[in-house]
Order: structure tokens, then sequence, then C-alpha cells
């Protein structure tokens, strides 16, 4: 018997923002706090606020529009960052909710019930608190006896995680696993920073994997094998954290949101990323030009054609390649995964196909996947 991923479920929220949208936001904001600080920019004490422009966003990320849980808020120049209902300890939380509505999904797609999943991961960039684990919190939810736990890789998060499921099923720690990144990003966007205030949305999305022995699923796939690595780097950070009450910091200022050095990123992310599909192809004795699909990471269109083109020796296709940030932008860990839900059904069997993520850690981490 194998290890497969028998189902995926993709919960996108009811709000999306355009970049236009966005951009109306962003420079209004910026206008009114040039005109509140004229006269310390004109002294030089502080520079003015730059505009935000849609066809840059749209021409340096290839995002057109994102996702948010909650709108309200976000786009209001006096708040700048979304307003989330308040909820007690006896309401679910939002980012179970988020988790429980694709983790439905994911069970439906694989034909399984709850009491045939006795882990569950919740893998994403940020939870809302640390305990109870949201996992748990899931799980009990849904029904399921057994154990679960949250885990946080950033971008990698999702295939992370999967590395996990993987291995639990093959030890036999598990029968059936439920991999869940309820991507809830919005609180953490800086709204007030040009550079990145474009980048993130907000979606859940669900994997269930179990062995092949399990599975009753009209669209399964062999994991043929995963590989994660990390390489630690500054360049993505965020420090918001639980000790910033203890240092006395203002716990809104820009670095405890997500910042980045978005070029360095780019420069040095893709070479990492393409030799690691590469070398994990050779591992396997798989040849490039085998591959049917490669389900990456949405972080930005004009990485994913450089490190496929590296590869391939030229631009892949939107079918070899599917791309989503267009409509999601970079959701975190889930832009694979959202990639591989949206685009599995049509592959034939015998198929192969490649899950890779890499962000922040940095981490990069790639599941090489073969229809049933
Ligand atoms: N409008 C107009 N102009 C702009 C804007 C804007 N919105 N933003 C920047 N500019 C300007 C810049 O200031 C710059 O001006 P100048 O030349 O005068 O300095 C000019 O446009 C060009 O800027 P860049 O060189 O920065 O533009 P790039 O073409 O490099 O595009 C990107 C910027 C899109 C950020 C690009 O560098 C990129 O995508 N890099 C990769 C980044 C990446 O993938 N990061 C991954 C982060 S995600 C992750 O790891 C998960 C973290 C956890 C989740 C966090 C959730 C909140």
């Amino acid at each position: 018997s194998s290890v497969v991923i028998s189902g995926v479920g993709l919960w996108t929220p009811a709000y999306s923002i355009s970049n236009e949208e966005l951009v109306d936001s962003y420079n209004a904001w910026a206008e009114q706090y040039n005109i509140e600080h004229a006269q310390s920019i004109e002294k030089g004490e502080q520079e003015a606020k730059p505009l935000s422009s849609a066809a840059f966003i749209e021409k340096a990320s290839g995002i057109k529009s994102r996702y948010i849980y909650a709108k309200e808020g976000a786009l209001d120049i006096n708040r700048m960052r979304p307003l989330l209902e308040v909820r007690n300890d006896e309401q679910v939380s939002h980012q179970a909710e988020m988790a429980i509505a694709a983790a439905h999904k994911a069970l439906e797609a694989a034909n399984k019930k709850a009491s045939d999943i006795d882990m569950v991961i919740v893998s994403c960039a940020y939870t809302q608190r640390s305990y109870p684990a949201i996992a748990i919190e899931v799980q009990a939810a849904l029904g399921i006896e057994g154990f679960g736990f949250d885990m946080l890789v950033a971008c990698s998060a999702a295939t992370f995680g999967l590395q996990r499921a993987v291995d639990a099923v093959k030890a036999g720690t598990a029968k059936g696993v439920l991999v869940i990144n309820p991507e809830l990003t919005s609180p953490q966007v800086n709204y007030m920073d040009r550079d990145s205030h474009f980048i993130f949305g907000d979606v859940a999305t669900a994997v269930v994997v179990e062995s092949s022995d399990t599975c009753q699923s009209a669209h399964s796939f062999e994991v043929l094998s995963s590989k994660c690595i990390t390489a630690y780097s500054n360049n993505i950070r965020s420090n918001f954290g639980y000790t910033t009450r203890a240092t006395d910091e203002d716990p809104y200022s820009a670095d405890k949101l997500f910042h980045q050095n978005g070029r360095k990123v780019f420069k040095e992310v893709c070479p990492m990323a393409a030799e690691h599909i590469e070398s994990h192809l050779q591992s396997q004795g798989i040849q490039m030009a085998e591959l049917k699909r490669w389900w990456l990471h949405q972080a930005n269109i004009n990485m994913n054609l450089l490190i496929s083109k590296r590869l391939l020796g030229r631009d892949a296709t939107l079918d070899e390649a599917p791309v989503v940030l267009d409509e999601y932008a970079n959701t975190a860990s889930a832009g694979s995964i959202i990639a591989f839900a949206k685009y599995h059904e049509d592959l034939l069997a015998g198929d192969i196909g490649v899950i890779c993520s890499f962000g922040a850690g940095y981490s990069i981490g790639s599941l090489i996947l073969r229809k049933r």
C-alpha cells in the first residue's frame, strides 16, 4: 500500500478587494497623512508617503484582487486594518470557522467521515492564539477522535504539514489525517505600507491524507516523495509575538507586521526553489519533461515564471503551472494547495505533478504526486 492524497477542499471568503479599491483607499490615507504632517515633511524630518498604483501592482506581482475574511475597516482610512468581531470562549473562533469550512469540503471530496480521521494538523502562517490549539478546536467541532496540533511554517506550512501527515500514515501513527491551512493573513497586513499592502489575501484549504488501502476517492494521488528544507533569512519577517507585552514596544509598529525585502527575496528564493524541485525530482529518477503539472506557491507571477523557465528552458504554460494569484493574491501557505484544488481533476492515471512552496524562513517544501 502507499500514502495518498484523497481529497482537497477550498474555502473562499465572501468579500474581495480589487487593486483599484485598495489603491484608492491607500492613496486617500497617504494624502491625508501628508497634509497632517506637511510641516515635518517640509522640514525634512520625515518623508512624504508615496502613492500606490494598481498598474504597478498587477505588473510587479500578477495580483488583480484578493479575498478578505472581514472587509469592514481594512479600507477605512481612519482605521487601515480589518475589524474582526470579538467572540467569547463559547463561540467558534474565526480561524477555526475558516478551517472547519475547508475541512468539510476536503472530507466530502475524499468521500470520508469524521470517524475515518484520527489526526488533525492546522498548519499556517499565524494562529490567532497559542492554546488551546486551533486544531483541537476544529477536531472537537468535527467530532474527530484522536489528536490534533498547530504548526507554523509561514508560506511552507501546508507542504511541511503534508509531510508530517504522510509520515504519520506511513508509520501507522494515523489512519487518516486532515491538514488544514486557515490563512487569515489580513490582520497582519500593513495597509499603510505601499510596498506590501497589496500582497496578501485570506483563504482556507484542507487536504485528506490516508492509506491507499482505505481510499474511496474518485481523484486520488499517490505521494511518491516529500522534501523540506529551511535556511535562515531575515528578509521576510514579522516581530509580532507574545513577548511584546514584556518588552514595552509598540505592538502596532511596522516591524510587528509583515515586512520584507522583496527584491532580495525574489533574487534568493527563485534559484533555491528551482534547485530544490530539480534535485527532488532527480532523487526519484523523474525527468523534468515527465512533470505534467506544477502546483507552485503563489507569491508572484514573475517568480513562478522565472522558476519554471530555469527548469524547462522556456516559460511554463498555464496548463503546466496554473496561476491563482490574480484572483487570490498571496495566501501564504495555501497558494499551492488552491492551485492543486482547482487544477487536478483533468490529470490522467500515471500523470506526475509537484506541489512546491517557498517563502519566509526561508522554507521550501515539495511533494511529488502521481495520479491514481
Ligand atoms: N505602487 C507603486 N509603486 C510601488 C509600489 C506600489 N504599490 N510598491 C513599490 N513601488 C515602487 C518601489 O518603491 C520602487 O521604487 P524605486 O525604484 O523608486 O525604489 C519601484 O516601485 C520598484 O519596486 P520593487 O523593486 O520593490 O518592485 P519589484 O518589481 O521587485 O516588485 C514585489 C515588488 C512584488 C514585492 C516583488 O519584489 C516580489 O514579489 N518579491 C518576492 C516577495 C515574496 O515572494 N515574498 C514572499 C512573502 S510571503 C511569505 O513568505 C509568507 C509570509 C507569511 C504570511 C504573511 C501574511 C501577512
